[in-house]
């Protein structure tokens, strides 16, 4: 067999609310994505994952889809994707989308049909359970984006589960329905020239039969909803299931999980071609080196650590499986800020991430604006974050009169909207972003560090990155 293009190829991620707006909304759109198209060729990079761009209410930026065949009117039309994939094509460059099938919105016409009564044809598309005796939810899970995992239902009289936010339900795997359905809607997309998929929280679509409690320490109020929802039981059967009937007809498609709970042994496993389940998958050991507890909780960097667990990677995939490489994505807090130094050695430091990164065997992503040693944001208070993580963090925190400072203190350093502050292409207005005021605050940094100067600059970021790029090609 002959060697997938991916694993010669570079990928960058594009957050497209973030990215480039071109109707001055103040939201990034497709448009804006294409007329930056000639900038990623220059910078040669082959593949571009973008972040949501469905039809959705826009409760978590996207990642809560009402309908999987429509773009958002913040982003464009379908006409608009056919338009930025043919003009990525002729650049050389192939387009992947953002899968986030473990959910759905609550307004995804789905989840309305599930929750308008308890006997119609989709009553079991997600997962519902009466409540306990005294009214309380069905389980102890903890939901990622705070308080329970549960949301009553009024109209169908029962609690449903999201992992996530309330208005994000995790759809029911278990059904074969539900999971056909998601196959269609993936064979749609690449029938219209799309190259694969970033699939979204795809280690959480098989649950714990029974969805029975999680682990719970002493004094805290939930348990751990994680740990019965991740890597679960069918997860590779469901993975082959849906290499069977959307890939394994297709040629040079590419799938890269996102995987919580990845372990280089589930990885191995995963990637490994023989099993016939995902190209690659994106692990979070390493962001972890300089988090305890919760993700809030900072502790300092562990350079041995870090290396360990990159050796760690490498060496257990082996020639087997296949690694994802990244520091950076609109998850995590700029790696420049977190692990280098972004004053007085930025440059070096985002060159020197740069190099480690690109020098380990895998596909490496580039995230918008590393490439150009973009950093965190001066966030000062808490009215300037956007991230309903965030939000609702802050939210509990205070009605349990909790320290509301020490709290702000995580969010400035790991809040995820370090990472989706808009790109700085030059030192016009808003960095060249937008002519109105975004969405969120443009990064105060943008006339030393945007990429109108860089791109001009032999010893710039950028440049280092196109080598990097130039690089793996003639690996
Ligand atoms: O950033 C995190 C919360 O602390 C991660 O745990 C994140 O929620 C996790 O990586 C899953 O991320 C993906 O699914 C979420 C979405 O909010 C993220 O943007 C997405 O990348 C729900 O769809």
């Amino acid at each position: 067999m002959s060697t997938p293009w991916w694993k010669n190829a570079v990928a960058y991620q594009i957050y497209p609310r973030s990215f480039q707006d071109s109707n001055g909304d103040g939201f990034g759109d497709v448009r804006g994505i294409i007329s930056r198209l000639d900038y990623l060729a220059d910078l040669g990079v082959d593949v571009l994952w973008l972040s949501p761009i469905y039809k959705s209410p826009q409760d978590d930026n996207g990642y809560d889809i009402s309908d999987y065949r429509e773009i958002d009117p913040l982003f464009g039309t379908l006409a608009d994707v056919d338009e930025l994939i043919a003009e990525a094509q002729s650049r050389g460059i192939r387009i992947i989308m953002d899968l986030v099938v473990n959910h759905s919105s609550d307004e995804h016409e789905w989840f309305i049909e599930s929750a308008s009564s308890k006997d119609n044809p989709k009553a079991d598309w997600y997962y519902w359970a009466d409540a306990k005796a005294d009214g309380s939810p069905p389980n102890n899970w903890g939901s990622f984006f705070s308080g329970s995992a549960w949301h009553w239902h009024p109209i169908r009289e029962q609690y449903f589960l999201h992992l996530f936010s309330k208005k994000q339900p995790d759809l029911n795997w278990e059904n074969p329905d539900v999971r056909f359905a998601v196959y269609d809607m993936m064979n749609w997309w690449l029938d219209k020239g799309i190259a694969g998929f970033r699939m979204d929280v795809i280690s959480f679509i098989s649950k714990q039969p029974g969805l029975p409690d999680g682990p719970q320490n002493p004094g805290e109020e939930f348990g751990n909803g994680y740990l019965m929802s991740v890597n679960g039981p069918r997860m590779y059967e469901f993975l082959q299931e849906m290499h069977r009937e959307v890939f394994a007809h297709r040629e040079g498609t590419m799938t890269v999980g996102e995987m919580p709970g990845f372990t280089p042994e589930i990885a191995l496993d995963v990637t490994d071609p023989a099993k016939k389940m995902l190209d690659m998958g994106f692990h979070f050991d390493h962001m972890g080196v300089d988090q305890s507890g919760s993700k809030w909780n900072r502790i300092p960097f562990d350079l041995v650590k870090l290396k360990a667990i990159l050796g760690e990677w490498q060496e257990k995939l082996g020639t087997t499986g296949w690694n994802s490489l990244y520091w950076d994505n609109h998850d995590q807090p700029r790696v420049l800020s977190r692990f280098g130094n972004d004053h007085e050695y930025r440059v070096e430091s985002a060159k020197c991430l740069a190099t480690v990164l690109h020098m380990h065997r895998g596909t490496p992503y580039i995230y918008q604006g590393e490439e150009l040693g973009m950093t965190n944001y001066p966030f000062k208070d808490i009215s300037e974050f956007r991230d309903l993580e965030t939000l609702n963090h802050h939210a509990s925190v205070k009605a349990s009169g909790g320290d509301t400072n020490q709290a702000l203190a995580g969010y400035q350093f790991f809040g995820r909207d370090n990472a989706r502050t808009p790109v700085q292409w030059d030192t016009t207005a808003q960095a060249g972003f937008s002519n109105a005021e975004p969405w969120i605050a443009v990064n105060p940094n943008y006339l030393e560090i945007n990429a109108a100067s860089q791109v001009k600059d032999p010893n710039s970021v950028w440049a280092h990155y196109k080598h990097l790029v130039e690089l793996r090609h003639n690996d």
